[in-house]
């Protein structure tokens, strides 16, 4: 295993595989399915496009990235582990202390293709989502910035597929077929999880998506680098640099709405949501109904609160909590628990159960303290514009439908509420028909001018890679 990435080979790796005819053919024969999969469920219409992007050069922490102009077609999907460590253990559960597993133990292989090809499946689903977005975009940078989060879902299909191939046989290479045939929405054949099958049908909900859900991945993608099955925990801490991006153009994207809004509101004092559309930009009542669509539909991501699956994962190994090294406790959890909030009697109450069945609600915990960051951040901006109004993340239980709340009516204030009441009061919380229609009336048509941004948004603090604002981050030929 080398940093530095193997260009010449059909498929960019630095897994040697090369010296693996068998895999490296079954890869190659699936790399026209994913083109197919790319040209038709891709960014659309952007094929022919000069794209300012970055490819991995190498894993290295630093310099790993080169940047230049690309067609997307062209972009150089491969497979890239980052470099093992030395020693490495299970570090938690009944198999801790045993050194790293580089195969799959036999008794623990269904489970681990199930893990692997749920997170497969949500990289082409994300892509899937976003592809019409190109065609309104507010600026060139942030259609580069669109583009840039694509080709690397994309990347991150190959770092599952690259797994089920390698170690799954012919069980894997049906599943990696089949990552190629789900698509999301799909009423026959969707994503596996439900996020995944929502429409993110504007950039409000774009940056929603990728501030919230992509923070998903970034603590799933964690714990499951915390795995003792090494091929999978090296590729993950591979997938987690990329990642990063990605959560920068969620909140930053977020955030520069925010600005615009609240810039307009405070040079022309205004209040009412009514006032602050008609001059062209997004009020914050609206910003927070999608804050709490977005961030209710990927708590659900993290699977039910009581989930004996959970539990198998981090007893056998397979998968860990976040930062599971840094923790300091048995690693083994067998006497430790855990509080989990249910409905009890009309009330929401705390419920301490054995902490192995709440392996969940933990990593859920740990995602909602960095995202109350990143809202708090969120709301600096809108108090430095003497704004009087706070973005707030809602209840845990509010539109829940997995776990513990699913089948509740809780308000974003925690109360529960009966189906009709909860019904009648949804669109003050939940973007309605009529918000989506406002949000993509206004962002109709595409801002094109290097330097140019929409209305409704804040230009960038920087560009990016150093580059100016106004660099032509893509062009269209
Ligand atoms: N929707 O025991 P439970 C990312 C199912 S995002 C539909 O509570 P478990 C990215 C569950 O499958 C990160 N179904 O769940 C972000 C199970 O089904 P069965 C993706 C759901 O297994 C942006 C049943 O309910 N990675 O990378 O403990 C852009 C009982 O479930 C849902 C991963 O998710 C749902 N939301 O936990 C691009 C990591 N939740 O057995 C990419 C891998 C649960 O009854 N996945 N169910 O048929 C896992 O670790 C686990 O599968 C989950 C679920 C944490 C997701």
């Amino acid at each position: 295993m080398t940093s530095n990435v193997d260009y010449i080979d059909k498929i960019p790796n630095n897994v040697d595989l090369g010296r693996d005819r068998i895999l490296q053919r079954a890869l190659e024969h699936w790399q026209p399915a994913y083109m197919d999969w790319w040209y038709d469920s891709g960014p659309t219409e952007s094929h022919n496009y000069d794209v300012y992007l970055r490819t991995a050069i190498s894993v290295d922490p630093e310099g790993w990235a080169q940047f230049d102009y690309v067609k997307m077609p062209q972009y150089r999907w491969g497979i890239f582990l980052a470099p093992p460590t030395q020693g490495r253990e299970v570090n938690f559960g009944v198999n801790k202390g045993q050194a790293a597993w580089q195969d799959v133990p036999g008794e623990y292989r269904s489970m681990l293709r199930r893990i692997i090809v749920t997170q497969g499946d949500t990289e082409p689903a994300s892509v899937e989502q976003q592809r019409m977005l190109g065609m309104c975009a507010p600026s060139l940078y942030d259609l580069r910035n669109i583009y840039q989060v694509n080709v690397e879902e994309g990347r991150h299909l190959w770092a599952m597929v690259y797994l089920l191939h390698r170690y799954f046989g012919r069980d894997g290479r049906e599943e990696a077929e089949a990552l190629l045939d789900r698509r999301s929405g799909d009423v026959d054949n969707p994503r596996i999880l439900g996020a995944f099958n929502e429409p993110t049908p504007d950039w409000l909900a774009f940056y929603m998506f990728t501030f919230f859900t992509d923070r998903d991945g970034k603590f799933q993608l964690s714990s499951l680098a915390e795995s003792g099955f090494d091929p999978l925990a090296r590729t993950c801490r591979f997938m987690l640099t990329e990642e990063a991006h990605h959560m920068f153009v969620g909140e930053t994207g977020v955030g520069r709405i925010i600005e615009r809004t609240a810039q307009v509101m405070a040079e022309h004092h205004l209040d009412t949501p009514d006032q602050v559309r008609a001059l062209g930009v997004i009020d914050l009542q609206t910003i927070q109904r999608y804050l709490n669509f977005h961030y209710s539909v990927t708590l659900d991501l993290f699977g039910g609160d009581v989930s004996s699956n959970a539990a198998s994962y981090y007893t056998t190994g397979l998968k860990g909590r976040y930062e599971e090294t840094k923790i300091e406790d048995d690693h083994v959890l067998t006497d430790a628990t855990y509080k989990v909030g249910t409905v009890i009697t009309g009330k929401v109450v705390d419920e301490d159960i054995p902490a192995l069945n709440a392996l969940n609600e933990r990593l859920r915990d740990d995602y909602i303290g960095e995202v109350q960051a990143g809202v708090d951040r969120w709301n600096k901006v809108i108090e430095k514009h003497g704004v009087p109004f706070r973005l707030r993340l809602p209840h845990k239980g509010f539109h829940r439908q997995i776990g513990n709340f699913a089948g509740h009516h809780i308000t974003p204030e925690g109360e529960v509420l009966t189906e009709a009441e909860w019904k009648k009061r949804r669109d003050g919380w939940m973007p309605s028909a009529a918000d989506y229609t406002f949000v993509q009336a206004m962002m109709q048509g595409r801002v094109v001018e290097p330097g140019k941004f929409a209305n409704w948004i804040a230009p960038p603090r920087r560009g990016i890679h150093t580059r100016p604002i106004d660099f032509e981050y893509v062009r269209f030929n």
